[in-house]
């Protein structure tokens, strides 16, 4: 069995030429970094790796992580600047006995080190954007955290190894050196090959709330389907959250057992996702709030 599946729509092409891979045999690991890198260098996602979209100050702050399911190893960045691939810096932080979490000026300083590429992520396209959103927040009173994705993509390879990647410039408008749920492990991503792997998007902040990934492998590991853990830990936290303050963030999640059986569940209106696996055809599906 292979199988891959990943958060939204852009995460397609990446996901196209992975499915192939794994079913050639290549490792989960591979198959999601790939993956995650192209959604990273497409610059027309205005939430993920170039052409992502700005902190408050104008400047554009990446997250991203990897976890290796087999050994529980993780690497993780944030607030990483003007650096290619993220999420490559994470996964070869993951190599690391120790400081798997970067974040900022170490963060960068160590991706130099190692020999990953400068470019400047800040387009045209985003300062536009972000000119746009600064007006229309004055003059409209919009929220300036609305418009954020953050793709998360798990592999199972033929080898029954699993892994997970995630990559996001976070919240539009966040401040600087604010991070969300989507390098921090159990949060964001979790992954354990006996089990299976979950991945999170959504507000960062309420996400981390609920440990939502762990959480939802711990209860594949006790025995529910992915679409019952999916399910049941993202309405149980809605409840708990909006029984607390009365309100509650966008919350999505994609996961995948060992077998290759998956689950999406989500709080918003439609969520998209991305699925391919040894015995189900590539699709993209649109996960509705079933709650
Ligand atoms: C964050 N969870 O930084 C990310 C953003 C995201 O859909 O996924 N938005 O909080």
């Amino acid at each position: 069995m292979w199988g891959i599946i990943a958060t939204w729509r852009m995460a397609l092409e990446g996901v196209t030429e992975s499915a192939s891979a794994l079913a050639a045999g290549q490792t989960a690991a591979s198959a999601v970094v790939d993956a995650v890198a192209a959604v990273e260098d497409f610059p027309l996602y205005k939430s993920v790796g170039y052409g992502g979209l700005p902190t408050e100050k104008g400047e554009v702050e990446l997250d991203a992580a990897f976890m290796d399911g087999d050994t529980l190893a993780f690497g993780a960045v944030g607030n990483l600047v003007d650096i290619a691939n993220p999420v490559r810096v994470a996964h070869a932080l993951s190599r690391q006995r120790y400081n798997s979490l970067l974040v900022g000026q170490g963060a960068r300083e160590w991706a130099l080190s190692q020999g990953f590429a400068e470019k400047t992520m800040l387009t045209d396209r985003a300062i536009q954007h972000y000119r746009k959103r600064c007006r229309e927040t004055l003059d409209k009173g919009l929220s300036p955290y609305d418009g954020h994705d953050t793709v998360g993509i798990i592999g199972l390879d033929t080898q029954g190894s699993m892994s997970v990647a995630t990559s996001t410039s976070g919240l539009f408008m966040k401040k600087r050196g604010r991070l969300g749920d989507s390098p921090i492990i159990g949060s964001g991503f979790y992954c354990d090959s006996q089990i299976g792997a979950a991945t999170a998007t959504g507000v960062g902040e309420d996400l981390m709330k609920g440990c939502t990934s762990y959480e939802i492998v711990r209860r594949m590991g006790q025995g529910m389907t992915p679409q019952q853990a999916a399910d049941s830990v993202v309405f149980e936290l809605e409840d708990n959250l909006m029984s607390r303050f009365g309100r509650v963030g966008d919350l999505s999640v994609v996961c995948m057992n060992h077998r290759g059986e998956f689950g999406a569940a989500t709080n918003i209106k439609t969520f998209s996702f991305t699925v391919a696996t040894a015995s189900h055809p590539l699709t993209v599906y649109l996960a509705e709030r079933r709650h």
